[in-house]
C-alpha cells in the first residue's frame, strides 16, 4: 500500500472504524487494533461495548472463516493475538468499576485445550463485576484445579472447554469433586462455544454460561444464593 492508500485511523467515524477493525483482527494487526482500541476510548466508547461490538464482533467472522476453511491455524492465531492486544488494554478499565469483591473464581481451560480467549474475557468481566479471579490459563487437569481451588479458598469453578473432544473432562473434574466429598464446596460454571445447558446438567455442572455476560450474571445469582443459605444457617 502506498503512503496515499494509508487509511488515518483517527479521521473514521465510528462506524468506518468498526468495520476497519473488524478487517484489522482478520488480518491479524495488533498494533492498528490496540490504537483503534484507544480512539474508541478517546470517543467515550464504553469498555464494554468496544469489547463486544468491535472485538468479539470481529473475532466472529474470524471463526466463521475458520470454520468454512477460508482462514487456517496461523492466520487465526495472529488474529487471536491482534485481539489479545486490545483486550490488554480494556482490562483494567474493564476493573475499574470500583465494585466490592464479591467472591473469588478459579477459571481455567480444560487439559488438551489450548483456547483461551473466551476464557480471559470471562476472567476479565468477572474482574470488572467485583470478583477476584485466579487464571489458571490453559490445558488443565483436574489436580491443577483442586490445588487452586482449595489454596485459594474459591466460590467458584469456572471451566472452558472449544473442543468436542475436549469437554467432556469436565465431567471427570466434577467426578472427582463428588469422588473426594467437596462437590457442594463449590459452584461449579462451564462455559465453550461447543457446550449447552442439556450438557452443562448431564455432567452436575450448577450451570452452563453461554457468554461472559451470562457467567458474571450466574455468578452473582449463585454467589448471593450461597450467602443467603449460610446466613440462613449461622
Ligand atoms: Co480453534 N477451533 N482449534 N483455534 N478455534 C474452534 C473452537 C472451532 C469451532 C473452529 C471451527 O472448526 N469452526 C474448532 C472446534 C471444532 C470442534 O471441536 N467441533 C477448532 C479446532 C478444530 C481447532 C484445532 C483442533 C485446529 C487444528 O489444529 N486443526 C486446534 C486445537 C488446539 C487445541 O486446543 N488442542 C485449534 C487451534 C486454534 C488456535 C490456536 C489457532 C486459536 C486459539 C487461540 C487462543 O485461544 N489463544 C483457535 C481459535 C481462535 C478458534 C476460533 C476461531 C475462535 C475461538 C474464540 O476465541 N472465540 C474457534 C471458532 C469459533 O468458536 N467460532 C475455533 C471467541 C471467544 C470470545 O468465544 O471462546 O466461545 P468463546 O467464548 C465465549 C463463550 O463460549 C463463553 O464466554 C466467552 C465470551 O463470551 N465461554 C465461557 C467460554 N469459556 C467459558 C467459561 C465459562 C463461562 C463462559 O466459565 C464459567
Amino acid at each position: 500500500m502506498s503512503d496515499e492508500d494509508e487509511i488515518i485511523l483517527s479521521e473514521l467515524n465510528d462506524e468506518d472504524l468498526v468495520a476497519q477493525m473488524f478487517d484489522d483482527l482478520y488480518d491479524g494487526m495488533k498494533e492498528e487494533i490496540e490504537e483503534s482500541v484507544n480512539i474508541l476510548l478517546s470517543r467515550d466508547w464504553a469498555p464494554y461495548r468496544i469489547l463486544t461490538e468491535a472485538l468479539v464482533g470481529g473475532m466472529t467472522i474470524v471463526g466463521h472463516d475458520f470454520r468454512d476453511g477460508i482462514l487456517f491455524v496461523p492466520e487465526v492465531l495472529l488474529a487471536a493475538n491482534a485481539m489479545k492486544g486490545g483486550m490488554f488494554i480494556l482490562k483494567p478499565l474493564l476493573a475499574e468499576t470500583g465494585a466490592p469483591q464479591v467472591g473469588k473464581m478459579v477459571i481455567g481451560t480444560v487439559k488438551g485445550d489450548i483456547h483461551d480467549i473466551g476464557k480471559n474475557l470471562v476472567g476479565m468481566m468477572m474482574e470488572g463485576a467485583g470478583f477476584e479471579v485466579i487464571d489458571l490459563g490453559i490445558n488443565n487437569a483436574v489436580e491443577s484445579y483442586l490445588e487452586a481451588l482449595e489454596a485459594e479458598s474459591a466460590d467458584i469453578l469456572g471451566m472452558s472447554a472449544l473442543l468436542t473432544t475436549t469437554m467432556p473432562y469436565m465431567k471427570v473434574v466434577i467426578d472427582t469433586l463428588i469422588e473426594k466429598g467437596i462437590r457442594d464446596d463449590y459452584i461449579v460454571l462451564v462455559g465453550g462455544a461447543p457446550l449447552n445447558e442439556e450438557f452443562g446438567k448431564a455432567i452436575g455442572a450448577d450451570a452452563y454460561c453461554r457468554d461472559a455476560a451470562v457467567a458474571v450474571e450466574t455468578a452473582k445469582t449463585f454467589v448471593a444464593r450461597k450467602h443467603n443459605q449460610s446466613g440462613a444457617t449461622a
